[in-house]
């Protein structure tokens, strides 16, 4: 199944709602834009984009004499795309080793991320190696060897309550020894405890900048698009703690609107380079703006 279809039955609702208005026979005016904006904030675009965008597309009406829905929605899927296309949505991870540090909050799906995601990189051939750096609970490295051994690739864990960044030491220790292609750092998310996790992730930091200095790091946040604006404030809070890279969007196949992928996108000017539609190992898909933005509208 490509990209298209797989977002298509999570994002059913939304487009449901701004087809319908498409593919009426409106007439194109005040009345229209204000309906489009009221369902562009319900699709969880929030307030501030939706009411850009169409600010943005009626001009776009007015200069291109845009008259049908049709073309008109043609246009919004351009404004859209190009709000989401703040940069390069292709992991960084060229070098060997590359690191990859996954942060977020608890629940959010960053194990569940991490195991797809190395599935991925290893039927690309790459050797990867996952480092249980989410210490706070031993269920949590549990969990990840069992995405370890779906995967097949190796996992480097201590015990519960282990300090991460030694955690992560010795997983990039491991790393040079073994040959290894990729780090995936798995974390633990308890920004409830901000100072402490500030304190965690910075320790981390460190250790991989000193140990492996020439090394391309990436730093994939992961937000549950479920929670609508709530995981913009997560975004700008998790920004401000570690330089997020990239973004990671799931939870997309539930009951997930959609719009959240542009809001975030946009306020944080970061790209979002994967989004996950499952529970399955397969259900991990890369990024690409303007078919989500097809399945979207
Ligand atoms: N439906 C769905 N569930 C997901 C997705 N990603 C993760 N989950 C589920 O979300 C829950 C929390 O995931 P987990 O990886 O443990 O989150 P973490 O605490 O951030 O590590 C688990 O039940 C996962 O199966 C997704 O893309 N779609
Ligand atoms: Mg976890």
């Amino acid at each position: 199944m490509g990209f298209f279809e797989k977002i298509k039955n999570g994002l059913s609702k939304t487009r449901t709602a701004l087809s319908g208005l498409f593919a009426g026979e409106y007439e194109v005016d005040d009345e229209f834009y204000d309906e489009l904006e009221e369902r562009l904030i319900l699709a969880d675009l929030g307030v501030d984009i939706a009411s850009r965008a169409v600010e943005q597309l009626r001009a776009s009406a007015y200069e291109k004499m845009l008259v049908t829905p049709a073309k008109v929605r043609d246009a919004l899927a351009d404004i859209l795309t190009d709000i989401l296309n703040v940069g390069d949505s292709k992991l960084n991870i060229g070098t060997k080793p590359s690191v990859i540090l996954v942060i977020g909050v608890n629940g959010v799906g960053k194990t569940t991320t991490i195991g797809k995601l190395a599935n991925q990189l290893a039927e690309e051939g790459k050797r990867v190696l996952l480092c249980a750096a989410d210490t706070f609970r031993a269920a949590a490295a549990d969990q990840l060897e069992i995405w370890a051994d779906r995967a097949g690739v190796e996992i480097v864990r201590q015990h519960e309550g282990a300090d991460p960044a030694s955690v992560v030491f010795d997983g990039i220790t491991a790393a040079k020894a073994r040959n290894v292609d990729v780090i995936i750092c798995d974390t633990a998310g308890r920004l409830h405890n901000k100072a402490n996790l500030m304190n965690e992730l910075g320790k981390i930091s460190r250790v991989i900048d000193r140990e492996l200095p020439d090394a391309n790091k990436e730093v994939l946040l992961v937000l549950d698009g479920t929670t609508g604006q709530n995981g913009l404030t997560q975004a700008r809070q998790f920004q401000q703690i570690a330089g997020v890279t990239g973004i990671v969007l799931t939870k997309l196949d539930g009951t997930a609107k959609g719009g959240i992928v542009i809001a975030v996108a946009d306020s944080l000017q970061i790209p979002v380079k994967y989004i996950g539609v499952g529970e399955g190992i397969d259900d991990l898909m890369p990024f690409q703006s303007r078919e989500f933005v097809e399945a979207l509208i």
